[in-house]
């Protein structure tokens, strides 16, 4: 087979013998940190991967996972080649193929669904990287022009996202490095330590300053155990932790009337919702002592007597549940019942991606679908989605399935029914990856994708206000190519000739932000920080429709939904069933990124193995030691895992740290086999979070 490598108009010509240079880019990952990086490059290869120390936000300090960035890059196993199936479906047997040969099949495959429906052609995509190009712009122009099925992006923040936009306006709030000068920080849903290792350094310095911390969690985290205090709380149960404080700082009279009277609308709505919620009954819905709610409204409230600044880091943890969205909205009420905001280190952050401005219509081009208004489906659903045939109501069967930047297969809930959907023989799958994953093992084509280090992107954040620039470090490893690169190539084939699809990914990095972004000053010192106001809503100016914080929200009443954040039970209450009655929460492994680096083995070493956190007292009813393999079973699967005896987990929760690559799991399978494909209840998000279990020992004892 003679596969010549083509040319590479997106990066850097290989330079033999040149001088080690260093060269300025962006961390691409999922991560609220987005850290500029500095690569050093000698012969054309990258010997190493550091912080950029010219970065504030980053102050030259990488996590673990990306400061071996150089071993994924270099991976042994890194896909090279554009490969297609020979074996059954799922075997994960391929062999090489040309470019030419793969794309010129993958065209005359989707042309022929799409000249009978488009809509049965589905993207499949996440934030494998975060980068505006090489995540959603040439992709997102080629389904648009296709008429494909349209995807909701809901998996990780929809819930949070939705209840901030009906609270605050949008997904806005505090500025990270103010965090520094709070007198309390309060961490709600967050292992900061392992996932916003940068927000932490500004905490730590809060706190050498004398600030209080207090985690919000229902595993001791490896962020409780270096906070003051942790309130281990059940699984789904914020919104009455919220409301009960909220009880608290009424009843003291500790209230910032003039800012409630100015700046908010409800307030005589949620004052009686939240007196409805003495400290006792949250206890007993949170299963956490009355007097621990007490005392953090306690201190909560002296912030406003004493006018110092108390501020809230949110994150995502939190709203993994049915009433994800509520308890959002309950918790970012808190700050302007005290008036927090009228300090630049007081609030609430749990994204800061609303406030870049980002042209979204340019990169992705809707224009394209010229009047098409294509179904949409929810990316969380794709394993009910992938068995259904044609309907009136579901629209055509899908036929074709084009994942980049994704491994549904470890990731998505209810993963024994996303396997089943993906084995179909009668399913077409391309998917663009840089390692063989579990959902690689499913494709027909598997086309190498580019890295970080390879390709052109440009990042706004999630967890900072600073643009950033990627610049290729290196030319392309074997003949991979950007994700943007093959869609253009693909567009060529499918006869698209709109002028938008021969934009290269330079020229869609300056697109990104419509000229409000100087690209020149990302060009000379890789980032750009927005320029905004250190305290934004001191004087009010919310970006909701009323201009003010809504604890009531008009547009939620209209769509007959409640007004007021609550309490709202989990799909699956913990304790409700006999047959099932511990709460399983999955968060992130420290050493993983979602499913990325579990195939990098200095990471995978530190990890060790697949385990289930259980309290000793759960345990012990179970006749499980510590190190003992069990078996975690509900009505949508069974995980075989170790147990690990800790008092990391609360009682009646254990906590199934993910998330594994299936097959490198002990039967196969990762904890995504137990969770559900429910949705929440704004947003329509996941619930990994919201998942009863029982566990024995497996072989069961006699
Ligand atoms: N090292 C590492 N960093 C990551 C990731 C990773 O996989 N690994 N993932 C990235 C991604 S995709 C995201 S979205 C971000 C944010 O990712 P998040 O998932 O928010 O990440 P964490 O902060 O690790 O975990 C959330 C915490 O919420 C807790 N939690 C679970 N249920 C509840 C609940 O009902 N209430 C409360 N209060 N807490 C709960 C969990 O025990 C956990 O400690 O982080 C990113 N950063
Ligand atoms: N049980 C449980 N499940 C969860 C979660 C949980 O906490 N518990 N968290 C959820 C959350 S918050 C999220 S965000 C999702 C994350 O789900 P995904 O977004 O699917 O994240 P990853 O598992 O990291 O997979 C990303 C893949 O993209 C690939 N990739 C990276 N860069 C590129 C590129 O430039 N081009 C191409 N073609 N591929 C690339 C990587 O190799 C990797 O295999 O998982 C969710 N699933
Ligand atoms: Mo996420």
């Amino acid at each position: 087979m003679n596969i010549t490598p083509p040319p590479v108009p997106d990066a850097p010509a290989r330079t033999p013998d040149a001088p080690p240079r260093q060269v300025r880019g962006a961390c691409p990952h999922d991560c609220p940190d987005t850290c500029a990086l500095l690569t050093t490059v000698e012969n054309g290869v990258a010997i190493k991967v550091q912080g950029n120390p010219a970065h504030p936000q980053t102050g030259g300090v990488l996590c673990n996972k990306v400061s071996r960035y150089t071993e994924r890059t270099y991976h042994p196993e890194r896909l090279l080649v554009p490969l297609k199936r020979v074996g059954p479906k799922g075997s994960g047997q391929f062999e090489p193929v040309s470019w030419e040969a793969a794309l010129d099949d993958i065209a005359t495959r989707l042309a022929s669904i799409a000249q009978r429906n488009p809509e049965a052609i589905a993207p499949y995509s996440y934030a494998g990287t975060m980068g505006l190009v090489q995540c959603e712009s040439m992709a997102a122009r080629f389904f648009h022009r296709l008429g494909a099925s349209l995807l909701e992006r809901t998996i990780c923040s929809a819930a949070g996202g939705e209840g901030m936009t009906q609270t605050l306006g949008g997904k806005v709030g505090m500025r990270v490095e103010f965090f520094a000068e709070s007198r309390l920080i309060l961490i709600w849903g967050s292992n900061s330590v392992g996932s916003n290792l940068h927000f932490w350094r500004y905490a730590q310095q809060a706190r050498r300053n004398g600030a209080r911390l207090v985690c919000i969690d229902p595993r001791r985290s490896e962020t409780a155990d270096k906070c003051d205090e942790h309130i281990a709380l059940l699984p789904g149960t914020d919104a009455a932790l919220a409301l009960a404080l909220m009880h608290e700082l009424i009843t003291h009279d500790w209230l910032d009337h003039d800012y409630l009277a100015r700046h908010t609308v409800g307030w005589e709505a949620l004052r009686a919702r939240a007196l409805q919620w003495s400290p006792a009954r949250a206890a007993a819905v949170c299963g956490v002592p009355a007097e621990q709610i007490e005392a953090l409204g306690r201190d909560y409230g002296q912030c406003f007597v004493s006018r110092q600044p108390a501020a809230i880091r949110l994150n995502y943890g939190m709203q993994r549940v049915r009433g994800g969205g509520n308890a959002t909205r309950a918790v970012a009420c808190l700050p302007a019942l005290i008036g927090a905001w009228r300090h630049r280190a007081g609030g609430v952050l749990l994204s800061t991606s609303g406030l870049f401005p980002v042209d979204k219509a340019a990169l992705q081009r809707p224009d394209l679908l010229a009047g098409r208004n294509p179904r949409t489906l929810n990316m969380i659903t794709v394993g009910d989605d992938l068995l259904r045939e044609s309907s009136a109501s579901f629209g055509p069967k899908i036929e074709a399935l084009i994942v980049y930047n994704s491994n549904p297969v470890a990731v998505a809930p209810d993963s024994g029914k996303v396997t089943r959907g993906f084995a179909r023989e009668d399913l077409f799958t391309v998917v663009l990856e840089h390692f063989q994953t579990d959902t690689a093992d499913h494709a027909d084509y598997l086309l190498p994708a580019t890295t970080q280090l390879e390709h052109w992107d440009v990042h706004s954040a999630y967890g900072h206000t600073d643009v950033l620039l990627n610049r290729p470090a290196i030319a392309p490893l074997g003949q991979a190519r950007s994700n943007a690169r093959i869609f253009r190539e693909l567009a060529a084939r499918m006869g698209f000739t709109e002028p938008c699809f021969a934009d290269s990914d330079e020229t869609l990095c300056r697109a990104a932000f419509g000229g409000k972004i100087d690209f020149q000053t990302l060009l000379d010192q890789g980032f750009a920080t927005l320029d905004l106001p250190d305290a934004p809503f001191a004087a009010g100016g919310f970006p909701t429709p009323s201009g003010k914080c809504e604890f009531f929200s008009a547009r939620l009443a209209a769509q007959g939904l409640d007004g007021l954040p609550d309490q709202l039970a989990n799909h699956e209450p913990a304790a409700a069933s006999a047959e099932f009655p511990l709460a399983m929460i999955s968060p992130p492994a420290r050493n993983f990124l979602n499913s990325t680096f579990v195939n990098v083995k200095s990471l995978r070493d530190m990890e060790g193995e697949p385990v289930l956190e259980m309290h000793p007292r759960d345990a012990a009813a179970r006749g499980i030691a510590s190190g003992a393999i069990v078996r975690v079973f509900n009505r949508r699967g069974a995980y075989r895992v170790k147990a690990e005896v800790s008092s990391r987990a609360r009682p009646g929760v254990v906590n199934g740290m993910g998330i594994w690559w299936r097959k490198m799991g002990l039967n196969g399978t990762n904890v995504n086999e137990l969770t559900s494909q429910h949705l929440t209840d704004l947003g329509r998000g996941p619930v990994f979070y919201d998942c009863l279990v029982q566990v024995r020992p497996d072989p069961p004892i006699a």
